[in-house]
């Protein structure tokens, strides 16, 4: 019994070796596993699941293949694809999960999510979070042409290239008081998120008990992979 987790590929049609190294992974890796979870930003933009790009077509038919198989597929919304919804989840095989959940991992409690929520000291991007999450906001982009749509999600990321926005995401880590704070909330000794890009197993202490903090890594320059079985997990990566 083996249990996948994976975050921050990133997949855009400008990086097909991303693509390929995570076909091959849904092919020859998750058959074997018992489920599988990806922890956000699976995709580096998602601006409605009626784009219907040859990339998402692409990626919906290998998750529903290994759904087809019984694994079942897991998705939490990163802070890129946080648009992914029912149509693409259905045509996937996968089931959506809230951004915090706890899941019962080899008998261990354990918080899963994507991570963005952990960086709080990050003001701006928190600000432009609340924003773009606000479900009125999305019902009014939802209702604009998707043509409107992708010029719009075009502007905000050569915006955000520009801006601190991207460095933020990059350079800013987790705040330690919010993790514990997150983790003593869903009473749990183990965390499991992505989106910092810096893949580790962090032993902490929350009061008197001890407990993990295991950070995913990202796709950039190799495949990323938590391998979980009821011996332990381990960050395992993918040659391109
Ligand atoms: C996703 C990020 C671009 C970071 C816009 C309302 C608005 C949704 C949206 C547009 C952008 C997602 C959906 C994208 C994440 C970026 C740049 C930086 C740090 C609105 C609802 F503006 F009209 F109100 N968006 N796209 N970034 O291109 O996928 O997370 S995106
Ligand atoms: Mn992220």
């Amino acid at each position: 019994m083996t249990v996948l987790f994976i975050s921050d590929l990133h997949l855009s049609p400008t990086h097909p070796e991303i693509t390929q190294c995570f076909l091959r992974f849904l092919k020859e890796d998750a058959p074997k596993a018992s489920a599988l979870y990806v922890l956000g930003d699976l995709f580096e933009s998602w601006i409605g699941d009626d784009d219907g790009t040859p990339l998402q077509i692409e990626v919906a038919d290998a998750f529903k293949a290994l759904s087809d198989l019984g694994i079942p597929i897991y998705f939490i919304h990163g802070n890129r694809d946080f648009l992914v919804g029912k149509q693409f989840a259905k045509a996937s095989g996968m089931t959506l999960l809230p951004e915090h959940q706890v899941i019962d991992l080899f008998g261990k409690p354990t918080l899963i999510m994507h991570g963005d929520t952990l960086c709080i000291q990050d003001e701006g991007y928190q600000r432009y979070r609340k924003k773009v999450h606000n479900p009125l906001i999305q019902w009014l982009f939802f209702r604009l042409p998707l043509s409107v749509r992708r010029r719009i999600g075009e502007k905000i990321r050569a915006g955000s290239t520009k801006s601190n926005m991207e460095k933020s995401e990059d350079i800013m880590d987790v705040d330690q008081s919010e993790v514990l704070r997150v983790m003593k909330d869903s009473d749990v000794t183990q965390l499991i998120h992505g989106h910092t890009h810096r893949p580790d197993i962090h032993d902490i202490r929350l009061g008197n008990d001890p407990a993990q903090r295991i950070v995913l890594g990202d796709w950039y320059t190799q495949g990323s992979v938590l391998v979980c079985t009821e011996e332990g997990c381990t960050l395992q990566t993918r040659a391109f």
